[in-house]
Formats: C-alpha cells, structure tokens, sequence
C-alpha cells in the first residue's frame, strides 16, 4: 500500500491521473505542477496511480511540486496497490481524473482497464489528455482515429464520450518549457485547468 490519503485535504481538487505505462502521466503531473507554479494558481492536488516502477510515494515528485509553487495546495504523488481495491479506493476520493493517452499509440489495455474502474467507482469528472504530439505525423488522418476510438471506448463504460473535452498536447514540452506561462506550448494545459475547472469542481465522489 501507499499511504497515499486524500480525504481531509483543506479544499483542493483531488485529481488522479490514469492511463497507460509510459504514456505521460508523470510528465504531465509535473508540468501541471510547474505551470500552476507560473500562474500563481492553486486548488489541485495531482495523484498518480499505479506509478510505472510501482513504488510508493514519490517523495522527489512531492518536492518538485512545493519548490515549483511554493503553495501547499500543490502535490503531485505517486500512488500503487497491489490490489485493485487500492485503485479503487483512492479512485472512489478523487473529484475527477485525466485520462492520458498517447497519440502515437492511442487506446492500450490498461487505458480500457482504467477507464473500467473509474466506472466501476462510478467517477463523474474525466477528461483526456492526447499526449506527444510532439511525436505523431498527422498525414494520415490517424489523430481522429485515435480520437474516434476514445470517444467509443469511453461510450462502451458510459462516460459521455461526445461531450468529454480531449486534448492535444506534449506534456514533455511543456515540462522544457520557458518562464512565461504565455508561451504556445502551455496552451493545452490551460485548456485542461479550463476542462477541470468546468467538469470537476463539486462532483467529489461520496459528498
Ligand atoms: N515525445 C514526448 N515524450 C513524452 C511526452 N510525455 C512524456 N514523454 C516521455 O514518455 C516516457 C514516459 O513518460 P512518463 O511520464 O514516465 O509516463 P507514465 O508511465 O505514464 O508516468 C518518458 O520518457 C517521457 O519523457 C511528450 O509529450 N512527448
Ligand atoms: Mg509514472
């Protein structure tokens, strides 16, 4: 187990992140960090379930997070159980979750498995992040395939795959990127605050 505890927090948006291994979850919680650090915003705590090496709380990550806010309402943790009932219980605390999905390799077994149990914890705010665009060659129109099978596999567990917001963007260059929050390549992370914001804000799970 983790120890990785969300209730009592004085506040902030609990927000898991999930997805596939290696398709940016770490990433993006770091650059969501950094960005939030740019802007001066505050309100979201990032949790990373089942983290890539699966070990505990990342304490590193945690203080990536306080140096690049200086605000307590800012962490990123990494969270793994052995058990599904761990998933699912930390899943049933969180306001919402970002669904990460790379656009290079698009739907992955553990993105179904996530998506299921975030189902199965009857989770109400989700969004999705289409990573590395840095990487993928749209010439082929493959983006809204990619797009296309998010949007079904989301229909398939009842989430609202039409209306769900997706957004394209590369959590890596974001995390390269430059002090001015202004700059092109922290675009879609303002576009996400602006989905979280939207779809999470007071649909924490269980009241
Ligand atoms: N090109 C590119 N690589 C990325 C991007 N985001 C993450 N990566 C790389 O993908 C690998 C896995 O990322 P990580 O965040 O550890 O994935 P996780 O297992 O989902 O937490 C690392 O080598 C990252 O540097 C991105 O936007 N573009
Ligand atoms: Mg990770």
């Amino acid at each position: 187990m983790t120890g990785t505890e969300l209730a009592g927090d004085n506040g902030s948006l609990n927000v898991a992140i999930i997805g596939h291994e290696g398709h940016g979850k770490t990433t993006l919680a770091t650059a969501l960090v950094g960005y939030s650090g740019l802007r001066g915003f505050s309100g979201y705590r990032f949790i990373e379930l089942f983290d890539q090496e699966h070990k505990p709380v990342d304490i590193g990550d945690m203080t990536v997070a306080k140096q690049a806010t200086s605000e307590d309402h800012y962490s990123h943790t990494s969270g793994y159980s052995e058990e599904t009932s761990g998933f699912i219980r930390l899943m049933g605390q969180v306001d919402g979750a970002i669904l990460v999905i790379a656009a290079n390799e698009g739907v992955m077994p553990q993105t179904k498995e996530h998506v299921r149990l975030a189902r199965e914890v009857n989770l109400r705010g989700l969004v999705v992040f289409m990573n590395k665009m840095d990487i993928v060659d749209n010439e082929l129109g493959i983006l809204d395939i990619v797009e296309m099978d998010i949007r079904d596999l989301l229909n398939e567990y009842e989430f609202p795959g039409d209306e769900i917001p997706i957004i394209r963007g590369s959590a890596l260059k974001a995390v390269e990127g430059p002090d001015d929050p202004e700059n092109e390549v922290y675009k879609p992370l303002q576009e996400l605050v602006n989905a979280m914001a939207v779809r999470f804000a007071g649909k924490r799970n269980g009241g």
